[in-house]
């Protein structure tokens, strides 16, 4: 199973508040939300591009019972209350469940989310490239409408872009997965220095591309 959240309006709720196409601070919250999410639902991977948030669960996942509605209304909780505490604005979260039926569907979901990301992201580097350039609204729009991903590529180089060269985040989206670690602990029975392995997240910024 698969928890996709998405931040409701937030065309609207970005437009003056962060940098375009992209923001690092915006980035940030998202990756703050989707790390509350699969901390809290105990999730084993989470994905997150753009607005949206996707968390994989084990099969055997059974939390509430999978009642649908408990799913998509804690989830989307969890995501409005994490945003709207860290950013200190009110915003809201959709949820809905996508379920797969084995390995290779969960990896064409993930290559699918992936896929958007990057077409996301050259659409949006070639669209604020224009409208910095003062294109306006509408001719901005129709200069890229059905061009093709080299005319796109080479836009930007004109304008001295390389869309190769932007942060992976950017290109293909993020990923957070649970990893384990060494810590120096103490036992107090023994009296002595012992070494621990606990969980934490890891939050991988730097994807590799497509099935990889
Ligand atoms: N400025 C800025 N905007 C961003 C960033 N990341 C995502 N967005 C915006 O978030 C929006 C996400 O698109 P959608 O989810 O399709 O649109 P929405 O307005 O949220 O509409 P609904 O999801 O249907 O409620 C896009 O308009 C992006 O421009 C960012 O880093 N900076
Ligand atoms: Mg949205």
């Amino acid at each position: 199973m698969i928890i996709r959240v998405d931040g409701r309006g937030f065309s609207r709720f970005t437009k003056s508040r962060f940098e375009k196409p992209f923001d690092v601070k915006f980035h940030s919250l998202m990756v703050q939300t989707a790390k509350a999410l699969i901390e809290e639902l105990h999730g084993i991977y989470a994905y997150t591009e753009s607005d949206e948030i996707s968390v994989l669960f084990r099969p055997e996942w059974d939390f509430c019972d999978r009642s649908l509605e408990k799913i998509v209304s804690i989830s989307a909780s969890i995501a409005s209350a994490t945003f709207t505490h860290a950013a200190e604005t009110v915003v809201n979260f959709d949820s809905r469940v996508w379920l797969g039926a084995n390995k290779s569907q969960v990896v064409d979901y993930f290559n699918w989310r992936q896929a958007d990301a990057t077409r996301c992201a050259l659409n949006g580097w070639c669209y604020w490239t224009l409208r910095k350039a003062r294109e306006s609204v509408g001719n901005a729009t129709s200069a890229l409408e059905g061009k093709s991903v080299a005319f796109k590529n080479q836009l930007l180089f004109q304008n001295g872009i390389n869309f190769n060269e932007l942060p992976a985040w950017q290109q293909r989206g993020t990923g957070l997965y649970w990893e384990k670690y060494e810590k120096e602990g103490y036992n107090p029975i023994q009296d002595k220095a012992v070494l621990t392995t606990p969980r934490r997240i890891k939050i991988e910024e730097e994807l590799p591309m497509k099935d990889a």
